[in-house]
């Protein structure tokens, strides 16, 4: 075997005479997990830098953190510090153009919105003209692969499943149904009047207090365009009106493109089914051809999942001296094919660099979204091919690969790719070192398996849900997402959120990157309920055969928390709007503008929505107040901003009491909080 040195990284300032050292992040600080901080460490022997230590060199900008710096013009950057020593009297902060820090950081915050919302939809637009290309059998390499959700969907599209032949009711062709399908979904990104047709899958009272307030999204793409217009210099100075329009984007991106993303690639690749896998940098193996997937769009990978378990491609792995080959993921395309196949999860989008650092990793390959261009640095110094595949996301590194993703020869392409990593898993170094570190998991829980784990069967609803929550087994849900952020301990926020909520018998759903952290730490099994619930989500989670913590997929498919939401409002008995439900959204750890998109649409629907690490909203305390408060008389949901986990998830577990309070089924669950001990105790009284 090649014995290829690894080449140290250092930034060249520190070669500079004067130069003052970098700062080294500490590996126990960095992370809570045992594989990361056994990486960190690695990567410091090796002179390696990492996202770890970059964020210990390089401070954020307090202006920004406050979200009251508008570059919106040549005229600034106009920066409104809060002063020192708070606010005395009258605000009189303004900009160049007399822009107020309300009117900056609603603008700044929608913007944020823009651009979540516009990465999410544009992943959905690249599903639908697939799924177009397919539909029409234009490629050979994509075809239907679940026509009964195809049949599920399709009447929300208004279309026809059944046609009349000479009187007789008959089922329409499949395919012909997915042509009409995806014209009216390509549609909905820039149809010139009406409304997006998936507004009506929401709860009625959501869809009327839309509806009233004027919030509707007309097109995908232009709800996202009139933001920037909005935004540029001398346009809408109106914090609320400029809320009103971030509103009305978030819902084009939950209610739509991503709702949309999340279908059609369900009805292309197959809806997700509970199966077992692992999760953590463990997974990769020394003696197989490691592949590291990386992104967010499941065309490629689905293709490459296939040709890895492809005899033809494990024999060429074989006659190479490999054991076979080893796919695996980081980010939501891990998630993605997780969910679908069980192919396993590498890490969170903090471990990107740390992958390549185990110096196993034969080929790295990325689409879109989350992509650190760090990792074609750190590739640099290891075996490591990087490669990426999307026409919208290349990087300027002289040694990426670019193989351009074509539908018309998608599995070539995946071949191709495959066996770059194939050829060069003979190029590694002799230091190899993977950490042991992985967690078992249980995933793939989409609405329509909740359905069948905690439905009623004859009703064919979240009956048993809803059940168990009116009894107060379940206390209520919380969606738990998003992002790592290099600002925080990566995965504390994550874990201990989770587990403050199950040990109070709150069930968790939760996706992204929180999915994989709950994956790496063995929140995802069955077994983890007796060790960590309360006693009322415990004895259903036994009883049911499921984890506490539910893995529901991608960021996209947060469409399906709303979507099981709706399901809840629907079984009965818990109120007939979302924001009547027992339930609170939280992103402990986010970083990005979708996480910002997502947290807005949740609110809009009803949902209270806690975030961690920082809001860039806290310089500009009056429109702070107007989502953290004003927002809930409107939709019934709001913003929150809580640093410490704890408190974090007690704030959601507050919110849910209340709207069992307000539902009246509080007293149930007094009930069930008299266990044996107090019994026994008024017993001996
Ligand atoms: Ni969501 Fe998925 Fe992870 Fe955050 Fe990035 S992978 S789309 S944005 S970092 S959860």
């Amino acid at each position: 075997m090649d014995t290829k040195k690894v080449t140290s990284l250092r930034p060249k300032t520190e070669n500079k005479k004067n130069a003052k050292p970098r700062k080294k992040a500490d590996p126990v600080e960095a992370s809570i997990d045992l594989a990361t901080q056994q990486m960190i460490k690695r990567a410091h022997d090796l002179n390696i830098e990492t996202v770890f230590d970059r964020a210990e060199n390089m401070k954020p900008c307090n202006i920004g953190v406050q979200g009251i710096c508008c570059k919106n013009c040549s005229m600034g950057p106009c920066r409104l510090p809060m002063p020192k020593s708070g606010l005395e009297g009258e605000d009189n902060r303004k900009g160049l153009c007399g822009a107020t820090p309300n009117t900056i950081a609603a603008r700044n915050f929608i913007r944020m919105i823009a651009g979540g919302a516009a990465a999410h939809s544009d992943h959905g637009r690249n599903v639908a003209e697939i799924f177009m290309k397919a539909a029409r059998k234009e490629t050979k390499d994509y075809t239907i692969k679940d026509p009964i959700k195809l049949l599920s969907i399709a009447p929300y599209f208004n279309v026809d499943t059944i046609v009349e032949v000479d009187g007789k009711e008959m089922d329409r062709d499949i395919y012909e149904i997915a042509v009409e399908v995806g014209e009216k979904a390509l549609n909905e990104w820039g149809k010139p009047e009406g409304e997006l047709i998936y507004l009506r899958r929401a709860p009625e009272a959501l869809y009327k207090k839309w509806e009233t307030m004027g919030v509707r999204p007309r097109n995908i793409d232009r709800e996202i365009v009139e933001i920037m217009h909005r935004t540029h210099i001398g346009v809408d100075q109106d914090y609320k009106n400029l809320i009103k329009q971030g509103t009305r984007a978030a819902i084009a991106d939950g209610w739509g493109g991503s709702m949309m993303a999340t279908d059609l690639q369900d009805v292309l690749f197959g809806t997700p089914f509970p199966l077992a896998s692992e999760a953590n940098l463990g997974v990769m193996k020394e003696d197989h051809v490691n592949i590291v997937i990386h992104g967010h769009e499941p065309v490629l990978s689905e293709m490459i999942v296939g040709v890895t378990q492809s005899r033809e491609m494990e024999e060429y792995a074989i006659s190479k001296g490999a054991k076979g080959i080893q796919l695996s993921g980081i980010c939501c395309t891990a998630n993605e094919i997780l969910q679908r196949h069980g192919v396993p999860l590498c890490g969170t989008f903090l471990q990107q660099e740390l992958a390549i650092i185990t110096g196993a990793c034969d080929a790295m390959v990325v689409d879109i979204q989350c992509i650190f261009q760090n990792v074609a640095n750190v590739a640099k110094c290891f075996h490591t091919k990087l490669i990426t595949t999307h026409p919208i996301a290349k990087m300027e590194q002289e040694n990426v690969i670019h193989i351009e993703f074509n539908e018309h020869y998608a599995l070539e392409d995946a071949k191709r790719i495959v066996k770059i990593a194939i050829d060069n898993f003979n190029n590694r170094g002799a230091d190899v070192m993977i950490p042991k570190e992985k967690g078992q998991q249980i995933a793939g829980f989409g609405v329509e398996s909740v359905l069948y784990h905690l439905g009623g069967t004859f009703r064919g609803s979240y009956y048993t849900l809803n059940d168990n929550i009116i009894n107060g087994r379940i206390r209520g849900v919380a969606g738990v997402v998003g992002c790592n952020n290099a600002r925080t301990r990566h995965n504390e926020g994550h874990i201990a959120v989770v587990k403050e909520l199950i040990k109070n018998d709150v069930l968790v759903i939760t996706t992204g990157c929180n999915g994989i952290a709950c994956a790496m730490e063995g929140l995802l099994t069955p077994e983890s309920a007796a060790a960590f619930c309360g006693p009322g989500l415990a004895e259903v989670c036994e009883t049911v055969g499921i984890p506490p913590v539910l893995h529901m997929g991608s960021c996209v498919d947060n469409s399906r928390i709303l979507l099981a939401a709706t399901e809840m409002v629907k079984a009965g008995g818990l109120g007939n709007d979302i924001s009547d439900l027992p339930v609170a959204g939280s992103a402990p750890e986010w970083m990005s503008e979708k996480a910002i998109s997502i947290g807005h649409y949740f609110v809009a629907s009803g949902v209270y929505t806690v975030f961690g690490v920082t809001l860039p909203t806290s310089g500009a305390p009056v429109f702070q107040k107007y989502i953290f408060e004003d927002l809930q008389n409107i939709y019934g949901g709001m913003w929150d901003l809580e640093i410490d986990p704890v408190k974090h998830a007690r704030k959601m577990i507050a919110h849910i009491d209340k709207k069992r309070d307000a539902l009246g089924i509080n007293k149930a669950r007094k009930r069930v909080m008299m266990d044996m001990a107090t019994r026994r105790d008024l017993e001996s009284a």
